[in-house]
């Protein structure tokens, strides 16, 4: 893949070479879109609110225990969390996903890069993420993933990869504001890419939403839920507060 910036193809690099698990799990999914459907309907904005301990464009890390921190979000209204698993750039890990989805009862999304069918393997999680631009075989990796029992968030950055999700016949999708090959962050590629999912499909703004202002930007654009990393650190209530 061309033109991704040096910490980017790092983590591919990582990801290749990663050993195969030996073992399929089998887990009982909590659904999402029953999550996000909850949270509207008890007034809140469905947030996936994000455990990341750190990544490529933070300073530091948070030393915070992620169990804490995962159970603190859910008590401050997130519908779902997301916690990275990518260990060598974003501090992640399956155990720490483990732990944290045994301490809540909503959805936990698998946020990592997972490349090839046997990245699936071994590890319990309601949720998956597939990044459209990083996968070769969307349709075939869809498959793999819903074959184990996962919700799959398909992430794309623009219109051309909308069609790709689309196509292979992804029924979540998340717009990630930031983009991949220079790590900055623009609202306006969640606004340019919404118009064009269908009404059926949930859509997840992605990256870069700290503030009630850019929440309700993004609500208002027609985000279904947000997905919320670092902002939500000072307190998840901020953007779960209904503003559309
Ligand atoms: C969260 P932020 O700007 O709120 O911390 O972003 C999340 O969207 C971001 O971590 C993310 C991500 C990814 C990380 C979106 N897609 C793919 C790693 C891989």
């Amino acid at each position: 893949i061309e033109g991704l910036a040096p910490a980017v193809a790092s983590i591919l690099d990582a990801a290749r070479a990663r050993p195969t698990p030996d073992e399929r799990v089998a887990v009982t999914p909590r659904d999402l879109r029953a999550a996000f459907a909850r949270a509207e309907s008890d007034g809140r904005v469905p947030v996936i609110a994000e455990v990341k301990p750190t990544s490529p464009t933070t300073e530091g890390t948070d030393e915070r225990d992620p169990v804490e921190l995962a159970r603190e979000m859910v008590d401050g209204g997130a519908a779902a969390l997301s916690v990275l698993t990518e260990p060598e750039h974003f501090g992640g890990s399956v155990e720490t996903l483990r732990r944290v989805r045994e301490a809540v009862d909503v959805p936990v999304l698998r946020k990592d890069f997972l490349l090839e069918e046997s990245h699936l393997d071994a590890v319990e999680a309601d949720v998956v993420l597939l990044i459209v631009r990083f996968v070769d075989d969307l349709p075939g990796m869809l498959a793999a993933a819903r074959d184990r029992g996962f919700q799959v968030l398909v992430e794309v950055h623009d219109e051309a990869e909308l069609e790709r999700a689309l196509d292979a016949g992804a029924d979540v999708v998340g717009v990630n504001n930031r983009d991949l090959a220079n790590l900055v962050v623009n609202l306006e590629t969640f606004e340019s890419v919404a118009p064009h999912v269908p009404d059926d499909v949930t859509l997840v703004a992605e990256s870069g939403i700290a503030l009630p202002a850019e929440a309700a930007r993004m609500r208002r654009a027609g985000a279904d839920a947000l997905l919320v990393g670092t902002g939500i650190v000072r307190g998840p209530s901020d953007v779960t507060e209904n503003t559309r």
